[in-house]
């Protein structure tokens, strides 16, 4: 599920599981309180995350941002970007009122050679405005989709996580779920290979649960087969679809 051509030579030389890659959309900021500027700046890409190792991304085919009911296209302002040195996208709103921002990008599929597959990770992050709170659960309506059970952000580091696994709608039973740090700084240095992503299965309700053990951005990605193929020089190839959360945990302050 989670090899990727970028590494799997070193990977298999070392014997150790393959790193997982994630669609990644990190806001310039994970709440937006009232001193803050009012644009948000997001960067989107698919890299490895603890890793900090990149991979070029086609533009994404969409891009935008849901508050309460409304829906807004980011697309056309998609500008190119770098991350980890490799293609990405960064994108910009300027938030005019309180409300929680659920931004999300569909990519184009990745081929994926050594898994003779295409790749499509659905994405995105939940940002909340000046105190706003209603409507962090809604669901953006991906093929597969975490819905949070935890208000996704205002947390601490130590708190566990909590969500739902939806496909196509419904609930996802017993879904595979995969957990990354974004090793930003690179400080941080996993004790063994097992620890560069994690990994919870959902129960029967498509419910997972997981602590998180230190302050930063954290990715949950619930994988699947698709339910339909792809063509490749003509070919049908299997899909693997992402459905991907980005979470911040905050570490506790004192004065
Ligand atoms: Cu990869």
């Amino acid at each position: 599920m989670k090899r990727c051509s970028v590494l799997v030579a070193l990977v298999l030389s070392l014997s150790l599981p393959a790193w997982a890659h994630f669609g990644m959309l990190i806001p310039s900021r994970p709440v937006i309180a009232q001193a803050d500027p009012k644009t948000v700046e997001l960067s989107l890409s698919f890299s490895h995350p603890m890793e900090g190792v990149g991979m070029d991304m086609a533009k994404p085919k969409a891009c935008g941002v849901l508050a309460g009911s409304a829906r807004e296209d980011l697309t056309p302002g998609l500008r190119p970007a770098s991350v980890m040195g490799k293609a990405a996208w960064s994108a910009a709103y300027t938030v005019k009122r309180p409300g929680v921002y659920i931004f999300h990008f569909e990519p184009e599929p990745y081929w994926e050679p050594a898994e003779d597959s295409f790749i499509v990770h659905y994405t995105k992050v939940v940002v909340p405005a000046f105190g706003e709170e209603e409507g962090w659960d809604r669901e953006v309506g991906h093929p597969i989709e975490i819905v949070p059970l935890t208000r996704p952000f205002g947390l601490y580091a130590g708190n566990v996580f909590q969500g739902i696994v939806k496909q196509n709608g419904k609930p996802a039973p017993y879904a595979e779920v995969e957990i990354e740090f974004y090793n930003r700084e690179g400080k941080a240095v996993p004790p063994t290979a097992y620890q560069v992503t994690q990994v919870v299965k959902a129960d029967r309700n498509g419910v997972f649960t997981y602590a998180v053990p230190r302050a930063g951005w954290w990715s949950f990605a619930a994988l699947a087969p698709a339910d339909f193929k792809l063509k490749k020089d003509g070919k049908d190839k299997a899909v693997e679809i992402g459905g991907v959360i980005w979470v911040y945990f905050h570490a506790w302050q004192e004065k």
